[in-house]
């Protein structure tokens, strides 16, 4: 593409959209970028440099104002905005801002979707990718835009990309050469209206893979597997459950990689730090993925067993008066908390609520019953989980009317031996910018009461 006599549009100007215009100054393109927030609401535009003809902040322009030859969505701006339909209706391009990220990087690229368990496994793959010397990103929904990260790295280096339903809705071109699909569970679909279309949109995961590449399917999950037949590229399943004569999965307690009748042991799970089945699965598949780019299973081994976890995911805060404190904030829908509550053996005090994302918390609740002993709720989504605890049975629920408040009652409702456990099932925003922004408050929250330095 002759960058250089082409407009192009970039909505919204959080952090994907700052880097896609840094992205896109570089290439010499003309940019607009356009947010409906005003520029005292937005750090770092001004910086920028772009002048006011080309911000248009504070209220979304006709696509008439600009004429883009080219749309670039942030992730968080729905394709439903007039403008964007608008941009569709006169065969506007329209790409996400991962498709402008990868234009011109001809490094592998390893991407990871799921509903859940995608960041711990970017960081896994992004900590052996590093074990290999070459140059790696490792960026995308993980927190930071890939567009700000991949200019300049060589071709032999690796791209570790987490990528979300809404960063993978728009790509065009881009090819995933190993990609990874953990599950799909119902999330997000106030944005994706149904679970076709949402599992739909992960799936664009594949869409520009050839035989040469590789994907990377969860066998115990019956969307994701049967994606497989389907699939141009090579197919590896991996199994937290049955054991697999071909791919990876658990012997006895070991997870094995097996093919044409050989087994070979990788770990076994008691050397990994990393709690519950479901991150059995990420390890699987991270495993899966290192092998891509030449580590040995010992290699890899080295690197599972050194590998802590990330924050804000199951992240252990401390043991304080014989409770155990456990900071979950990325718990942000039912299938997330539900995975957290199955990790622990022991009794639970369960910290939840926030902003529904348009799931139903019945199923989730069958499980609070089983597993938690207290159940403290706040937030706007509380009394949709309140009546959905009390249809299910469970026995004590407990309202909070404030973030700290809700932490001091958890607290309250604790005993040594017990887990007090933030995992919301919710997003953060009705009360928080983001869930780092909740998890922080929690463990500075937790640490103030015991009086230890935060
Ligand atoms: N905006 C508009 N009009 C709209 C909607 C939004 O102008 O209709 C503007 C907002 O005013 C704001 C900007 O768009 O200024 C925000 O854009 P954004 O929501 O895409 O946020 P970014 O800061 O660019 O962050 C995004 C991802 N956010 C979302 O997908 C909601 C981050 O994932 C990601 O880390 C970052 O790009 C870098 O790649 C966060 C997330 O919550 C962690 N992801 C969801 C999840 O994990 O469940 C998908």
């Amino acid at each position: 593409m002759n960058w250089k006599n082409k407009r192009v549009l970039v909505i919204g100007a959080g952090l994907s959209g700052q880097a896609a215009v840094q992205k896109l100054q570089g290439l010499g393109t003309e940019v607009f970028l356009t947010d409906s927030k005003l520029l005292e609401q937005l750090a770092g535009v001004q910086e920028l440099g772009l002048d006011p003809e080309h911000l248009l902040l504070g209220s979304v322009p006709g696509i008439e104002a600009v004429k883009p030859d080219l749309i670039v969505l942030s992730p968080g701006v729905s394709p439903k905005l007039p403008l964007v339909q608008e941009g569709i209706a006169q065969n506007v391009t329209v790409w996400s801002e991962v498709e402008l990220a990868m234009v011109d990087c001809s490094a592998l690229c390893i991407g990871v979707t799921g509903t859940n368990g995608k960041t711990t496994t970017t960081s896994l793959i992004g900590e052996l990718a590093k074990r290999t010397g070459r140059p790696t990103v490792v960026a995308g929904n993980i927190g930071v835009a890939l567009s700000g990260q991949v200019k300049g790295l060589a071709e032999n280096g690796l791209v570790v990309a987490e990528l979300s339903s809404f960063q993978l809705e728009f790509i065009d071109k881009l090819r995933v050469h190993v990609a990874i699909l953990l599950n799909v569970t119902p999330d997000h679909l106030d944005r994706h209206g149904t679970l076709e279309a949402y599992f739909d949109a992960k799936a664009q995961i594949f869409k520009n893979q050839t035989a040469t590449d590789l994907a990377i399917l969860n066998w115990d999950d019956p969307l994701v597997h049967g994606l497989g037949p389907k699939l141009k590229s090579r197919v590896l399943y991996f199994s937290a459950t049955s054991f697999l004569p071909e791919g990876i999965s658990l012997w006895q307690d070991q997870i094995v990689y097996a093919e044409k009748g050989t087994m070979i042991p990788i770990i076994s799970r008691q050397d990994l730090h990393l709690r519950g089945a479901h991150n059995l699965e990420n390890v699987m598949a991270a495993a899966a993925a290192a092998r891509t780019f030449g580590l040995s299973w010992t290699e890899i081994a080295e690197g599972l067993t050194q590998f802590k976890g990330v924050a804000h995911r199951e992240e252990i805060v401390g043991t304080f008066e014989g409770i155990l404190f456990v900071n979950d904030s990325k718990g942000t829908n039912t299938d997330a908390a539900t995975k957290a509550l199955l990790a622990f053996e022991e009794p639970l005090v369960l910290l939840a609520g926030g902003k529904n994302k348009g799931l139903d918390f019945h199923d989730f609740m069958k499980v609070v019953r089983v597993k938690v002993k207290s159940l403290v709720l706040l937030g706007l989504a509380a009394d949709e989980m309140e009546q959905a605890a009390r249809d299910e049975g469970v026995q004590t629920i407990i309202r909070a009317t404030t973030f700290e408040d809700g932490v001091e009652k958890a607290i309250a409702q604790a005993t040594p031996g017990d887990v007090v456990l933030l995992s919301p099932a919710c997003t953060s925003w009705d009360m928080f910018k983001s869930f780092e922004e909740r998890g922080e408050l929690f463990k500075e929250l937790v640490r103030r009461h015991y009086r230890t330095p935060i």
